[in-house]
């Protein structure tokens, strides 16, 4: 079926935008998503789970965009586990930005050097790419996952990524290099909730957190407790914490054993993506990306949100 539906899925991309359902990539398996909103778009990034997955098989990434979030464009894979010469394997979780006119797509790879992963940045003058890497080595390598990147109001800009820990650098505003060490975020109970039957995990953190700040408010959404993970959300007064732990925002549902949240505000709505195993075929190596329009509670808090496909 995916083979099929592959091909179908090309020629559609070719003579028309994608259409609008959930799942968002209804011919490939996507993974991973991560909004940026530029200019009167939504460009949404994404992993690619290969046809017939029985682990994550993820080799590039893809770029999708939108200007109604219902009729999506196809720009292909301008990055790949090739634009970082010392990458190994495993082109997994990342999110781009925008600064000063370049967009930095920041990525987790395996490297050849260590075998562990590490985070690469792309650079690229358009959204859509090319992208190349940045600085032709790995921005940080600690052997974690899962960049997540934020650029305060003064203009300091933020890496945080991380499993099993959860860690940070203050970017400088070449966006290709930091300052000062790497700071790894106090997982507390009262920060991250309370995860029962893993000694070694005493809180829900588990991967994929989304770092983004709205109306004076700072909030981390983030994977909760594999291996069926749920999404959920810590809020803070500023970019480094205090963490204070606000609950679930979607509940573990569908037939992927991961899931990774991205939330943006776009023309007067707020958008929840997320992924899932709803295809044919799909489950937890063959995933699907999908987006859920919500509406913040009065205090600002994230109301629950359920897959309308899983
Ligand atoms: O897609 C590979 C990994 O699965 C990601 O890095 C995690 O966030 C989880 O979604």
């Amino acid at each position: 079926w995916a083979t099929t539906a592959a091909v179908v899925g090309l020629v559609l991309s070719m003579i028309a935008p994608a259409r609008a359902d959930n799942p968002i990539v209804q011919h490939i398996y996507t993974a991973d998503p991560a909004p940026l909103v530029h200019n009167g778009r939504v460009y949404l990034y994404t992993g690619h789970d290969e046809d017939g997955s029985t682990w994550f098989t993820m080799k590039e990434w893809r770029v999708w965009s939108s200007a109604d979030m219902v009729n999506w464009t196809d720009h292909g894979s301008p990055m790949n586990l090739t634009t970082f010469s010392w990458a190994k394997q495993d082109a997994w979780a990342g999110q781009a930005i925008e600064r000063n006119g370049k967009f930095y797509w920041y990525v987790p790879v395996v490297t050849k050097a260590t075998g562990r992963p590490a985070i690469g940045v792309g650079v690229s003058d358009s959204p859509t790419g090319p992208f190349r890497d940045a600085i032709g080595r790995p921005l940080v390598e600690n052997g974690e996952i899962d960049p997540t990147v934020m650029i305060d109001d003064g203009g300091q800009a933020y890496l945080y990524w991380g499993n099993p820990n959860l860690s940070y650098v203050r970017l400088n505003p070449d966006m290709t290099s930091y300052s000062g060490g790497i700071t790894r975020i106090p997982l507390t109970t009262a920060g991250f909730g309370t995860r029962t039957g893993d000694p070694n995990r005493p809180t829900l953190y588990e991967e994929g957190p989304w770092v983004y700040k709205r109306n004076g408010l700072y909030y981390n959404v983030f994977a909760a407790k594999c291996c069926s993970e749920f999404i959920a959300y810590s809020t803070a007064p500023g970019p480094t914490g205090p963490w204070t732990y606000r609950g679930t925002v979607m509940p573990t549902q569908g037939s992927s054993f991961t899931n990774h949240a991205g939330i943006i505000d776009f023309k007067g709505s707020s958008y929840f993506f997320y992924h899932n195993g709803a295809l044919p075929g799909g489950g937890g190596f063959t995933r699907s990306v999908a987006v859920e329009r919500f509406t913040y509670n009065a205090d600002g808090t994230i109301p629950t949100i359920n897959m309308t496909t899983a």
